[in-house]
């Protein structure tokens, strides 16, 4: 898979991409990430990339032409082809449905925005899909576009080791997980539950599951509406 994105600040993405799962899977091969400075693109010599808004109101906005000639630019380095996606709160919500399938494209597009947003012709030009990672105000779309890399990239058949990849396939009851313990047995006088130490499976098994849904109901009680198979 190859991932382009398209950034005014590629310098916010080296930390991330060079460790761990991600730095893994470039030197596997798996996927190759491209940062492109959409400032290179701007045509005036102040290397402008934003512009006051048409009908006025606050802030600036980020203007179609270094966009689109970085796109074009990106987009020639490759045959391969793929959907451009824009980060913006203005955006469905991206979540795990969407890492699946966006972990099977060939090429992937991802562009950042600063200032209030992007000129609309971007996305209708673009052919682009605004995607949001959640309601909370971010400063821009890097963080965004990391969280979205670092989600899909690993869903890439073989980022994972193999420790990571068995427990990604006995994930999935719908679920907060249960509690985890390590040793030692006392910590700072808390105790370990009994029940971890009996060597009884099932029973373990049973403690865990009422755990899940303990935490669930406290954390997350929106994931348990419409179940009939919890009380
Ligand atoms: C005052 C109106 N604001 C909209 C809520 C303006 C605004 C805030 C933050 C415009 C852009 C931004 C920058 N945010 C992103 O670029 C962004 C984002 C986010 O803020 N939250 C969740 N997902 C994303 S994806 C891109």
């Amino acid at each position: 898979m190859r991932i382009d994105v398209l950034t005014i600040f590629p310098e916010m993405f080296q930390s991330p991409l060079s460790c761990s799962i991600l730095a893994r899977a470039q030197k596997k091969g798996l996927v190759e990430i491209f940062l492109t400075n959409i400032r290179d693109f701007a045509t005036d010599s102040y290397r402008k990339v934003d512009d006051r808004p048409y009908g006025g109101g606050p802030g600036m906005v980020m203007m179609p032409g270094p966009v689109f000639a970085c796109y074009e630019h990106v987009a020639a380095q490759s045959p391969l082809k793929g959907p451009v996606i824009l980060l913006t709160p203005q955006g469905r919500r991206f979540d795990q449905a969407k890492a699946r399938e966006l972990s099977q494209l060939e090429r992937l597009f991802l562009i950042c925005g600063r200032y209030e947003g992007f000129d609309e012709r971007i996305r209708i030009g673009l052919n682009a899909e605004p995607l949001s990672i959640g309601d909370y105000v971010l400063s821009g779309g890097e963080l965004a576009a990391m969280v979205i890399i670092d989600a899909v990239v690993r869903l890439i058949p073989g980022a994972l080791g193999d420790q990571d990849s068995t427990r990604e396939e006995s994930f999935s009851n719908g679920l907060l997980e249960y509690p985890q313990y390590t040793r030692p047995e006392v910590f700072r006088g808390m105790q370990v539950p009994p029940v971890l130490l009996s060597g009884d499976h099932a029973k373990i098994a049973q403690w865990r599951r009422q755990q899940a849904i303990e935490r669930t109901r406290m954390w997350r009680p929106d994931l348990l509406e419409g179940r009939d198979d919890i009380g």
